[in-house]
């Protein structure tokens, strides 16, 4: 009790707290303090919009700054040359008081308007050369719709049309090619939510009803974090998304991959093929527990890469098959798209016709690993509060599925390259 006796010891108590607090707030952030680099750093930024809107946030920082050194220094001078030295100053009358110093304010006036024009000119630049893709870069610039659910984004590639499908559909990761502007029409099909890739763009509203855009780009080529910026209900927070930025030849290598249909493993006896990997997902993970390994947060750009090949060693054809029936039987197809597999399925939900190629699953939650998958599909609620896949399909259809179950979908799902 004695550590917080008196008013002064206390409020040093609260300033520790609130510096420890502020501090494991920012480490939560995974930003580093010192270096100010991390996933989703706006000071550690690529591309001409990112670097716009970092430079405005300089010019208003050493604008103010100066503005602290000035004020700051006339007070701390005040309070030392006035300050009361004995006694008798302490109790003496205050002296004569000024009333106003007609030169004093002008010039301040003078110095703040300086100050806020200052501000301003990069200010409105930066405003008109961010709203939208620059006369220059309009001939080449590539066009996305992207519609938020909650709590998933779907990216949609009006240029990329796939006969009797429409365009090409992906969910919770927007490929880019690098070094042309993208020009990004945001939607939004239920509330509110807001489209930030930090270190390419500041963020723009996603409004139910009306239309909004960006635009950004992306200079080398890279996986970006982003994440949904306005609240929009139980996972919020783990609504999640990634960029990754292809240099021209991986782009379009990855456009032909992505509009072909659901790949197809050709049947082979059961008996020659390995067994299942794993049984069920481990059951020491915690619910919103980071779903990704040391090495994918190393280097996820590679563990994208990787992920786009198809593993034939290690598949299980038999096993496959079975996956492909449950993913029929379980009514996993009635949300589900798996585009030359089955029909079913609505714009609705996460198109999965090449689920296996993306990095991470459940909007940029999990890692997209065997055990991560498994762990989402035999307990989503468990991963992701709220989420629709568990609320308007698993708790109606009565969905169960016994550990051979979940590893014969997993199988599927990981050979939908
Ligand atoms: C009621 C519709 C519905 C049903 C039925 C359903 N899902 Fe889903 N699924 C969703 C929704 C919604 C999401 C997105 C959840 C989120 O991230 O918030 C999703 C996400 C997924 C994802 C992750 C996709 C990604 O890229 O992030 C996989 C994999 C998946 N579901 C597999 C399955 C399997 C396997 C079944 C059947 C056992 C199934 N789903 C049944 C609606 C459904
Ligand atoms: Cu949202």
């Amino acid at each position: 009790m004695r550590l917080i006796s008196s008013p002064s010891t206390l409020a040093r108590w609260v300033r520790a707290a609130l510096a420890l607090g502020g501090l494991a707030l920012l480490t939560g952030c995974d930003l580093n303090f010192w270096t100010m680099k991390g996933h989703q750093s706006t000071i550690d930024v690529d591309g001409p919009v990112a670097k716009a809107q970092l430079h405005v946030f300089y010019v208003t920082c050493w604008v103010t700054l100066v503005i602290f050194l000035i004020v700051g220094s006339v007070l701390a001078y005040a309070i030392l040359k006035f300050r009361a030295r004995t006694d008798a100053d302490e109790h003496a009358e205050p002296p004569e008081q000024g009333h106003g110093n007609p030169l004093i304010e002008l010039g301040l006036i003078g110095a703040s308007v300086l100050a806020l024009v200052i501000i301003a000119i990069p200010t409105i630049e930066a405003i008109g050369y961010t709203y939208d893709v620059p006369a220059e870069d309009k001939a080449t610039a590539f066009e996305v719709n992207a519609t938020a659910y909650q709590w998933w984004f779907k990216f949609e590639y009006p240029s990329e049309q796939i006969a009797g499908a429409g365009p090409l559909v992906a969910a919770n990761e927007l490929v880019i090619p690098v070094g042309r502007a993208v020009h990004i029409n945001l939607r939004a099909m239920d509330v509110i939510h807001s489209f930030w890739v930090p270190k390419l763009a500041g963020k723009v509203d996603m409004i139910p009803n009306r239309g909004n855009f960006l635009w950004l780009k992306a200079e080398t080529p890279g996986y970006y974090w982003g994440q949904c910026a306005e609240y929009c209900g139980d996972s919020h927070a783990v609504m999640r998304f990634r960029v990754i930025a292809l240099g021209p030849r991986d782009f379009n290598e990855w456009v032909n991959r992505q509009t072909a249909p659901a790949r197809e493993v050709a049947k082979v006896a059961a008996a020659d093929q390995p067994k299942a990997q794993f049984a069920s997902y481990r059951s020491d993970w915690k619910r919103n527990e980071k779903g990704w390994s040391p090495e994918f947060e190393l280097n996820p750009f590679q563990g994208w890469q990787a992920q786009q090949e198809p593993d034939a060693n290690h598949e299980n054809p038999a096993l496959i098959a079975q996956g492909r029936a449950l993913f029929q039987s379980k009514t996993c197809f009635s949300c589900h798209v798996i585009r030359g597999h089955m029909v079913g399925g609505s714009g609705a939900y996460p198109d999965l016709t090449h689920v296996g190629a993306r990095s991470t699953i459940a909007a940029g939650l999990l890692e997209n690993t065997p055990e991560q998958l498994a762990r989402w599909i035999s307990h989503p609620d468990q991963v992701k509060p709220g989420n629709k896949m568990y609320a308007t399909g698993y708790i109606p259809n009565n969905i169960k599925l016994t550990p051979d179950d979940v590893a014969a979908l997993v199988a599927y799902l990981r050979s939908l390259k």
